[in-house]
């Protein structure tokens, strides 16, 4: 089976210090969440940013401050800058740490309720923009799916030729408004994917550690952090991300599946330094 690749979402646009402290907003504190994450075993770091007082921001000015203080402590993770940013930015403002050339940002593909009355919009015409972007910079997209019908979309749009494979998906699940984050879902999510396309699981809140089992299993790759759950175990929660991650390892140690490098991770997914 191949090596496990460990993504850490270190902080997302949604989740506050109210919810967990060790949330980073400032450069420091995102540097000291991305180092521990890789110290413990992540090879990717999906990245949001924040402004000091927690607010998101896609401003590129900050993405390459982070970006530039991450890699001068951790020279060699693969940082995938999040293009989805927060519920009502426009398709510009979310596109901007493209132009800082990555060599991975999210690709939403497709539109969905988010609680309350917040929508998280991604048409058609709104992907097609987004992955031809991407297309333009050589960046490699991870194809953020919350529902089956969004795999369904990739793959429409990979016939039409807007999304090149390999095809790497990540099924975020739990999500309110999203697909749930059962077994049976789960199954059906990676069933639904081609044979050779890759895939990270994330499971959010309780959903978190039960979905990382089932892709360590199964030959997957996991996905846990911040953004997507603050707990390391019912009630308690995480100190850092760097303890999130390091859970996984352990689960995966037990389960005999060896933890992918940066280098490691960048073979698997079809990524040329
Ligand atoms: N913050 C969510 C609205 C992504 O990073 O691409 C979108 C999100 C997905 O987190
Ligand atoms: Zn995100």
């Amino acid at each position: 089976m191949e090596k496990l690749i460990i993504t850490a979402a270190i902080c997302g646009a949604e989740v506050m210090k109210e919810h967990n402290q060790a949330v980073p907003y400032t450069v420091e504190e995102s540097v000291r969440e991305a180092k521990s994450a890789f110290e413990a075993g992540a090879s990717i770091i999906h990245l949001h940013v924040r402004y000091d007082d927690g607010t998101p921001t896609q401003d590129v000015a900050r993405f390459k401050e982070v970006i530039d203080a991450i890699r001068a402590e951790v020279p060699d993770v693969i940082i995938q800058p999040s293009t989805g940013g927060a519920v009502g930015m426009s398709n510009d403002e979310r596109l901007q740490p493209l132009q800082l050339n990555p060599e991975m940002a999210t690709l939403d593909c497709g539109t969905l309720n988010f609680g309350g009355d917040e929508v998280f919009m991604n048409t058609e015409n709104t992907i097609i923009y987004f992955a031809e972007r991407m297309n333009e910079r050589g960046v490699k997209p991870e194809l953020e799916v919350f529902d089956k019908s969004m795999i369904d979309m990739a793959l429409r749009l990979h016939k039409k030729g807007y999304i090149r494979k390999p095809m790497h998906f990540d099924f975020v699940m739990g999500v309110n408004g999203g697909i749930s984050g059962t077994l049976r879902d789960f199954v059906f999510m990676r069933g639904s994917i081609p044979e050779d396309a890759t895939y990270t699981v994330a499971g959010i809140g309780r959903f978190e550690f039960p979905l990382a089992m089932a892709a360590i299993i199964d030959g997957g790759h996991v996905r846990v952090g911040m953004e997507d759950n603050v707990y390391i175990s019912k009630g308690k929660l995480a100190a850092s991300n760097g303890e999130l991650v390091a859970k996984v390892v352990r689960m995966a140690k037990e389960l005999g599946r060896e933890i992918a490098t940066p280098a490691e991770a960048r073979a698997i997914l079809g990524i040329q330094k």
